[in-house]
């Protein structure tokens, strides 16, 4: 065997512009096994109907994923990439730093493939090898903890050293025998900021979320309405949320992203929120081309936009909510417009709301604006 193994592919995996690169073995993850599934027993991954206990059992068990396994390469790459460019003058949202650029996805396992492909080279025989990110069974943060790519933040991330949490974290689960690196021994000490400016509190514990209150959740994958309690304290995030990340100390002093890739597109960092309402599936398809946007579909996406239009509370935004509210297709979509007019108030938006309630056909768009008339009634 190749005996600078580990050196030659954290080599090549940082020339691929991998930021850490780390390696563990393919023991199973028992304690995060026990985690997530008392998790989904307690109600906490509600509404994410993917995330199931066999998932998890499988996701634990690097030796299922992959038969023969014995090492994990784990990898993470950052993307802090500045801050973002705002437009004057017009109601804008926030989208979450990780989706300011192209579609990760895309990006990492393109490069894993290559780290992939260079392996029987290094190693001087066939390697298998299977490669995940985000979107398959595996546990991406408990590989990422114990080879020490960085330690369990109490908000659940992962936090590195040198990047933060502003990281996406990544593996490739091979048969090479590699010699596995430390977890770090670091925690979060005493610091609670993030379990207390988290607006909806949903971090319930340290180290656990109720995915149902994270508006990361609320804003990506909840298909259906926003809880009508919660839309206040989402704020203006209308894809994923960095409140949690952002309050964190370690992030102060986090290195910036090299990778070209995730720069921020041009308008997707920090969106003018109006034009966004007029869009069809076809134009939000083409907008959103290979960015992790897609994933929230135009109605999620327009839900979102009415909900942050409400809470900023800008009354230019009158005319384009009283428009999707008369014309938009979806019910889902008229729905949060009628709760923004509602909550932004006026006379104008009162107006709209009160011929809505004699032309809308949906029931529960209809009580949505009942509601609101109500609430703006008794302000007045
Ligand atoms: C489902 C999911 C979500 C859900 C649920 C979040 C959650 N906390 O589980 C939602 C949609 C809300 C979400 C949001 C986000 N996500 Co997400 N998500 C996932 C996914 C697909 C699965 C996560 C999972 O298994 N959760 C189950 C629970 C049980 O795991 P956990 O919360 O990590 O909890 C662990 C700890 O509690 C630990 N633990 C238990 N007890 C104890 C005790 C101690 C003392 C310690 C130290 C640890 C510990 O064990 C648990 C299991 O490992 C992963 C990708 C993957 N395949 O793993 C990405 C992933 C976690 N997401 C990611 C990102 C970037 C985000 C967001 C930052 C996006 C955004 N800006 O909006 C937010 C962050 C929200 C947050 N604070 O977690 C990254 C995180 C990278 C990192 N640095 O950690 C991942 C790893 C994707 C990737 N490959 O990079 N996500």
């Amino acid at each position: 065997m190749n005996r600078n193994l580990e050196i030659e592919i954290r080599k090549r995996a940082k020339a691929l512009g991998f930021d850490i690169v780390r390696f563990t073995n393919a023991d199973p993850f028992a304690r995060d096994e026990q985690a997530a599934l008392q998790r989904i027993r307690d109600g906490l991954m509600d509404g994410l109907p993917w995330y199931t206990e066999e998932r998890v059992r499988r996701g634990a068990r690097p030796g299922e994923l992959l038969p023969g396994a014995k090492s994990i390469i784990s990898v993470a790459i950052s993307y802090l990439t500045g801050e973002s460019e705002k437009a004057m003058g017009q109601p804008i949202g926030k989208v979450a730093r990780y989706a300011w650029g192209d579609d990760y996805h895309k990006v990492i396992k393109s490069k894993l493939k290559e780290l992939a492909g260079a392996l029987p080279e290094i190693a001087g025989r066939p390697v298998v090898s299977r490669l995940f990110v985000d979107d398959g069974a595996m546990l991406d943060r408990a590989a990422a903890e114990r080879s020490g790519v960085g330690w369990f933040g109490k908000n659940t991330n992962i936090l590195t050293p040198s990047h933060g949490s502003w990281v996406f974290v990544a593996q490739l689960v091979t048969d090479l025998e590699l010699t596995p690196d430390e977890a770090l021994k670091k925690t979060c000490g005493e610091c609670v900021r993030c379990i207390d400016d988290c607006p909806t509190n949903a971090i319930v514990a340290p180290y656990v979320i109720d995915n149902t209150k994270c508006i990361s959740y609320l804003t990506i994958e909840l298909r259906g309405a926003i809880p009508r309690e919660l839309r206040p304290l989402v704020g203006d995030w209308v894809f994923g949320c960095d409140i949690c990340q952002d309050v964190c100390p370690v992030n102060r002093k986090a290195e910036q992203s090299l990778e070209p890739a995730f720069r921020q597109r041009h308008d997707i960092a920090a969106p003018t929120l109006l034009p966004l309402l007029e869009l069809g599936d076809e134009a939000f398809r083409e907008r959103f081309t290979n960015s992790p946007i897609k994933r929230a579909k135009r109605v999620g996406m327009q839900r979102n936009v009415c909900v942050a239009l409400g809470n900023i509370g800008d009354a230019a935004a009158v005319p384009a909510l009283a428009k999707t509210l008369r014309e938009n297709a979806d019910a889902l979509v008229r729905l949060h417009a009628a709760w923004a007019l509602g909550r932004i108030g006026g006379e104008e938006a009162r107006q709209v709301l009160v011929e809505a309630a004699q032309t809308e056909q949906d029931s529960e768009v209809k009580q949505e604006i009942e509601v609101s008339l109500e609430e703006l009634t008794a302000k007045a």
